[in-house]
Order: structure tokens, then C-alpha cells, then sequence
């Protein structure tokens, strides 16, 4: 097996989730939390190829973008994590692209905003524009649940799971647990998701 090393911030963010699947691909690797002064001090240096994390590194070989890390997880380490039927996959890749493409693009100037009443007023309009877009994008994806294909939960659940864990937990200003309340089948997900035993494990590791 490689050697791993994951860096990113010492946050959740887009790292969160493929922490999440290294864990439950039971797939040992070193956990890199920069802080932001040394993130800068590295990507000066050149040490990530395109300036940004996450940030994989196999046995040494850096290798970077969100989504083809959780695949490379998933077929690495937990077949489950990702579905053999090429529909099911279609949905999954679509999900993870929504999130690590259109909403963290749309979510990203919110994130520096320094006025709170403006970031509230930002969140507004995520949820009226393109994050409610998704969302019911995503609620119209899950059919009997509880997860997104099924009854497994693939790299997709992983992010989706994370996000509604992260919208509950009141860190993300204007966004909250009433955020999801328009699309039960996600707010069920991220139930699911949160009392899955290997993401119970994780949490109490
Ligand atoms: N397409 C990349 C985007 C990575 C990305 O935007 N990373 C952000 C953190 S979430 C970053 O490194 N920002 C700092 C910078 O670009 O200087 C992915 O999906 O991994």
C-alpha cells in the first residue's frame, strides 16, 4: 500500500470529506493542518502544483482536485464507497461536481466577507440562487434513500452528509438546519449520514 499524506487547513472544508473516506477505506495517511501563514510560505515555495489544496500526496507524488482524490479513495480502499452501476455513478460524480464546482464557487465570496449584515444578505440570496438551485437539484436525485443511490453510502453521501452537518452546526452564517427544511430526502441523508457506524467512529476517533 502507498504512503499517504492529506494536506490542507486545519478546517473541515473540502478536505473534511476525504479525510472521512481515507478513514473509512481504513487506508492510514498523514493528516497536514497548515495554518494560513504557512500555506502561503509553502505555495510561494511552488510545493502545490496549481497553488491550491487539498493537496494528496502517494508515496511523495502530489496530486490535487477534490473529487478524483475521493475516487481514487473509494476504489483504492472501499469498492462500496463508489457504485458499480454506471447510472448510479453518473448521479454520484454529478453530485460531487455540484458542490465542489458550482457551490463552492458561488459560496466563495461570502466566506471573506467581513460584514456580518452583508454576509447574511450574501447567504440570502446562495439559498435563493444557485445553493437552492442544487439543493433541489440533489432532492430530486434521491429516490427511497436513505442515502443518494441507495442504501450505500458512497463518496457523494460523504459530501452531502458534511454539508448538512456543516449548515446544522451553525457555522456557516444565514445557513442552519432551516436551510434544509425545503428537501426532506437530504435532511434525511444527513441523518443517515451522521448515524452511519463508520462516520460515528470517525467523529469519536
Ligand atoms: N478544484 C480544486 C479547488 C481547490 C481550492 O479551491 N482550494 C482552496 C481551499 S478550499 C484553496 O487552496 N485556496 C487557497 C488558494 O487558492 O490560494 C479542488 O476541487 O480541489
Amino acid at each position: 500500500m502507498p504512503t499517504f499524506r492529506l494536506t490542507y487547513f486545519d478546517a473541515p472544508g473540502r478536505a473534511e470529506p476525504i479525510r472521512v473516506a481515507l478513514f473509512l477505506a481504513k487506508l492510514p495517511f498523514e493528516d497536514r493542518r497548515l495554518k494560513f501563514p504557512e500555506f502561503m510560505a509553502l505555495k510561494q515555495q511552488g510545493a502545490f502544483p496549481l497553488g491550491s489544496v487539498p493537496m494528496l500526496e502517494v508515496d511523495g507524488r502530489a496530486i490535487v482536485q477534490t473529487a478524483a482524490i475521493l475516487r481514487y479513495v473509494a476504489r483504492l480502499g472501499a469498492p462500496a464507497l463508489y457504485p458499480s452501476d454506471p447510472y448510479a455513478g453518473l448521479v454520484v460524480d454529478s453530485v460531487l461536481d455540484t458542490f465542489n464546482d458550482t457551490v463552492s464557487h458561488a459560496m466563495t465570496p461570502s466566506l471573506f466577507e467581513r460584514d456580518p449584515a452583508k454576509k447574511i444578505e450574501m447567504r440570502r440570496a446562495l439559498v435563493d440562487g444557485p445553493l437552492g438551485a442544487a439543493l433541489r437539484y440533489v432532492e430530486g436525485l434521491i429516490g427511497d434513500g436513505p442515502f443518494l443511490t441507495g442504501a450505500e453510502l458512497t463518496i457523494a453521501d460523504i459530501v452531502l452528509g458534511e454539508t448538512c452537518r456543516q449548515y446544522r452546526s451553525g457555522a456557516l452564517d444565514g445557513l442552519s438546519a432551516e436551510t434544509l427544511a425545503p428537501f426532506p430526502k437530504l435532511a434525511r441523508l444527513g441523518d443517515a449520514y451522521a448515524a452511519h457506524p463508520g462516520v460515528v467512529a470517525y467523529a469519536a476517533r
